[in-house]
């Protein structure tokens, strides 16, 4: 392994606790290679997670870290920034974490549009705990608690969070390494809420009972299935049909939270406590 990964990782800490094959340990490289090259320091950064596989890599991550309760993460992190905003909050988590359980706290922290980077791994099932259906689980697609197929339709988190207020919005996949390290590098030094989707494998809970037996079988399945935004705009709808879409796939400029309330706190002093 690189030498800039291995600085950020509590050497003690491993062996990681994820199963052969599962996509979380890609994502968390490219996480502490894009943190390597803009140089941020350990003290200065904060990674906060709920509960999840995806969430335990704050075990080992050297970085100032808070495992919180199950889909909160983004209310720790959001209190964190608020009282430090100097800090780089990145948040980490689940699709079951991130878009079910904690899915309000993830509208409502877009539509604030905190400066905080939160990445969400979509493995399309909950993991950790067996492998039970998560709202990003396809429809048709077996789970524990769909042991005929899902029968609920999924739904597009990118979408969702652009149309909350997220001022940047990218999705990539662990296959997609490199362009994977770079959207979470764009995340990372976009002030403002961003966002990256991560499509990842989880061999243990999905792939096992939908038909693909190996993690090489579902990294293809991720290369075959994602059209880059900017190829996509050059194709017809039919040939999109069962694809996602890659790279940035929105960017706005609007103000930021934390700045906003520091004039609020400003203001307030000014009048020193007058109602
Ligand atoms: C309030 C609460 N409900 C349920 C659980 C049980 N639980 C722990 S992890 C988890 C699923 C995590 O799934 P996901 O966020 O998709 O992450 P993954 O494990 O797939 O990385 C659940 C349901 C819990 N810890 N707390
Ligand atoms: S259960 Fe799935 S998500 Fe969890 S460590 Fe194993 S492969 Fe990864």
């Amino acid at each position: 392994m690189a030498t800039a990964t291995m600085n950020y990782l509590r050497q003690h800490k491993l062996p990681h606790i994820w199963c052969p094959g599962c996509g979380d340990g890609i994502m968390v490289g490219a996480l502490l290679r894009a943190i390597d090259k803009l140089g941020w320091s350990k003290d200065e950064t904060v990674v906060v997670t709920g509960i999840g596989c995806s969430a335990r890599s704050n075990a080992i991550i050297d970085f100032n870290t808070f495992q919180t309760t199950h889909g909160r993460a983004l209310g720790f992190a959001t209190g964190l920034k608020l009282a430090r905003p100097e800090l780089n909050v990145v948040v980490i988590t689940g699709d079951g974490d991130g878009a079910g359980i904690g899915g309000n706290h993830l509208i409502h922290t877009a539509r604030r549009n905190i400066d905080i980077t939160t990445i969400l791994v979509n493995n399309s099932i909950y993991g950790m705990t067996g492998g039970q259906y998560s709202p990003l689980t396809p429809a048709g697609a077996k789970a524990t608690t769909a042991p005929f197929g899902r029968v609920e339709p999924n739904f597009d988190v990118c979408e969702l969070v652009k149309g909350a207020g997220a001022s940047f919005v990218a999705r990539s996949t662990v296959f997609h390494v490199r362009q994977l390290e770079e959207m979470i590098s764009q995340a990372l030094t976009h002030k403002g809420f961003s966002f990256v989707e991560v499509i990842a494998q989880c061999p243990t809970g999905f792939g096992r009972r939908n038909k693909m037996r190996s993690p090489a079988e579902m990294m293809k399945w991720q290369r075959d299935h994602a059209v880059s935004a900017e190829a996509a705009s050059k194709l017809p709808p039919e040939k999109l049909e069962g694809k996602f879409l890659t790279g940035v796939l929105h960017r706005s400029d609007r103000s930021e939270y934390t700045e906003m309330y520091q004039q609020v706190i400003a203001e307030a002093s000014k009048r020193g406590g007058e109602q």
